[in-house]
């Protein structure tokens, strides 16, 4: 049957507590007023809104020796993990709607949690301008969506490395990042030295998209949970202007369709984060429904009747 034969699960995190700029606390009303859930009803999907979590208000302070708000930070992820968990174990595909990015430290370190204990490879596809693998010492900001790749793979505080089940809470070998083309100096030689496999825009123009998808999905099999961690600042900035942190030259419309095609493709996805939605800074809920159209193109939608064509 489908991969989400056992239903999605939507889990609203209503915060912007690790970013730089205000607004993704609204991301979950602007993906629901795009129509996300009936997108999905509309491909045979069965839908559970879980409504939003409730979690400590933005203090909008400075960053204490590296970090802005690390108590939040850490309490928004526990609440987080403690959902997705609990949707994973019932069987169920949980879209975490944010929030930023620091949302996934809770969100995959619960899928790395769940597939130890059932036994799944894991296969992370992060799609992001960004690395997110700054430190406390490397970090420019202080803001803890800057942070959530290095947290997952042990390096940070352990308020945040220590979410699951064992620290680190995932193996650099099982994420594969896509459309980077912002790394801080610091952060590039951290990539670098944990082994991060990343597909940089670079990549991306000199071998094209599919090729690109061909080599972030190899490996994948039969047992493999697939979770995809969805920056949409992921995308050109002409086509989703409501981002807090644009950075030109990202993936056209096509390019991120095949993208979600692609992953469809292989029939293994888990779990889903969208992040970094910036209601505030959009324009008429284009980047919401643009958002929605890639989601449903990573849950089967297709032009044409498909084969796969081995
Ligand atoms: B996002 C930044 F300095 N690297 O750490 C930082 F450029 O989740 C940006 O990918 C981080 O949107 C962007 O503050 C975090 C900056
Ligand atoms: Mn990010
Ligand atoms: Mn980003
Ligand atoms: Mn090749």
């Amino acid at each position: 049957g489908h991969f989400a034969a056992g239903g999605v699960s939507l889990i609203g995190v209503p915060t912007d507590i690790g970013a730089g700029t205000l607004g993704s606390r609204m991301g979950p009303e602007a993906l629901r007023v795009a129509g996300i859930a009936p997108a999905l009803q509309a491909l045979g999907v069965k839908v559970r809104d879980r409504g939003n979590l409730q979690g400590p208000a933005n203090p909008w302070l400075a960053a204490v020796n590296g970090f802005r708000h690390l108590p939040e930070v850490a309490l928004w992820n526990r609440l987080l993990h403690d959902a997705m968990h609990a949707e994973l174990r019932a069987g169920r595909l949980p879209i975490m709607l944010g929030g930023d990015h620091c949302l996934g430290i809770g969100s995959i370190s619960a899928v790395a949690r769940h597939c130890r204990a059932s036994g799944q490879p894991l296969r992370v596809l992060w799609f992001d301008a960004h690395a997110d693998f700054n430190t406390a010492t490397l970090t420019p900001s202080g803001n803890i969506h800057g942070m959530p790749v290095a947290c997952l793979c042990g390096q940070g505080p352990e308020e945040l490395t220590g979410l699951a089940d064992r620290v680190p809470a995932m193996a650099p070998a099982d994420i594969r990042q896509i459309g980077i083309r912002s790394v801080d100096a610091g952060e590039k030689r951290l990539v670098h030295d944990m082994g991060i496999e990343v597909f940089d825009m670079r990549c991306i123009d000199e071998w094209g998209m599919r090729q690109v998808m061909e080599h972030a999905l190899a490996g994948v099999d039969h047992r493999t949970h697939l979770h995809v961690s969805l920056d949409v600042d992921f995308l050109d900035p002409d086509i989703a202007p409501g981002v807090g942190t644009t950075v030109r030259g990202g993936p056209t419309y096509r390019e991120a369709q095949l993208c979600m095609e692609m992953i469809a493709d292989t029939g293994r996805l888990g779990s889903l984060d969208v992040v970094e939605l910036n209601p505030a800074l959009d324009v008429r809920n284009q980047t919401a429904e643009l958002a929605v159209d890639l989601i449903e193109s990573l849950f089967g939608k297709s032009t044409l009747m498909r084969q796969a064509d081995g």
